[in-house]
């Protein structure tokens, strides 16, 4: 049978069938040795004296190392407007990192019912007149925007600790008890309730309910790549006067002018020049 990865711990695995189905399979050694399955992973099992085994992993659309998940969909990039600050500087280095992973970064603003100060309601604006997907949720609220965007999608939740991510599968599934923070407070946790790499069913689709992206590591991305991880300047590209253009000091440059008319937010623009000048600053470093 194929089965997908949906949970790893230590040796055990479990695969969820063709027809929802849930089995515990073990790794034959020799898959072991050629790869590291990930949750996400499509798996071949056989039926083994009275087990079943991971023979091989099919091959893999993509695969995220933090958290350890393959064949991802779409990124939730979860954001509060308070309880944490909503922060638009986290919002675009988050995205950045998803479309460097060829993944589809959605932004989920959460806790609205908890009141959006005017400044914070203009940011918002700026991500919904752009072309990243935006869902507004709030308290208790089942978001049915939310539970179709997830239908029939492998989904991985990222966003700082406390802005909801736990808070908004359980309130899509009502069966679900995913720890939250009132929880973790009794426990006496720090960083992050959730650790656990696990793919759990919701509104028919797959989602991981992990931290992700915490490091916002960018070692691994280069200066001329870095305009096409912004999704706001995804129009522009190509029709810069210099085709290595990396739209900071550039003459001609079509993303500046897109910047100047107010096609594109000043701060998204802002916010791309401080991570390529990280960027910059990490490559000198290394000459
Ligand atoms: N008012 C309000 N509170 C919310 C909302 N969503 C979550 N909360 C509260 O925010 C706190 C943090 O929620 P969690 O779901 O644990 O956050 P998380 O993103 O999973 O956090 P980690 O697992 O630590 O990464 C909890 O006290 C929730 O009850 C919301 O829409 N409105
Ligand atoms: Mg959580
Ligand atoms: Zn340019």
């Amino acid at each position: 049978m194929i089965g997908r990865i949906m949970k790893i711990v230590s040796r055990q695995y479990t695969l969820l069938g063709e027809n929802g189905e849930k089995h515990d399979a073990i790794l034959m050694g020799k898959v072991r040795r050629q790869d590291v399955p990930a949750a996400g992973d499509l798996a071949e099992a056989e039926y083994v004296n009275g087990r079943w085994v991971i023979q091989k992993i099919l091959p893999r659309r993509n695969r995220l190392i933090r958290p350890s998940c393959a064949n991802i969909d779409q990124a939730l990039i979860v954001m509060s407007v308070k309880d944490p600050d909503f922060s638009p500087a986290l919002v675009d280095r988050i995205s950045m990192l998803i479309m460097k992973a060829d993944i589809t970064p959605v932004l989920i603003i959460t806790k609205c019912d908890l009141g959006i100060p005017d400044e914070t309601e203009e940011m918002i604006r700026e991500y919904e007149n752009g072309p990243m997907k935006v869902i507004r949720t709030a308290k208790d609220e089942a978001s049915d925007e939310v539970a179709a965007i997830l239908e029939g999608k492998i989904s991985v939740l990222t966003g700082q600790s406390g802005a909801g991510k736990s808070t908004l599968l359980n309130t899509l599934e009502p069966s679900f008890h995913l720890a939250t923070q009132e929880i973790s407070k009794a426990l006496g946790r720090g960083k992050h309730t959730t650790r656990h790499n696990e793919l759990h069913s919701v509104a028919g689709g797959l989602v991981a309910d992990t931290p992700g992206f915490s490091s916002l590591d960018f070692s691994h991305v280069s200066a001329s790549e870095l305009g096409s991880c912004v999704p706001d300047f995804i129009p522009y590209l190509g029709k810069c006067r210099f085709n290595d253009c990396i739209h900071q000091n550039e003459p001609g440059c079509a993303v500046k002018e897109a910047v100047e008319s107010g096609s594109v937010p000043q701060r998204r623009y802002r916010n791309y020049l401080g991570v390529l000048e990280i960027i910059q600053n990490r490559k000198e470093k290394y000459l």
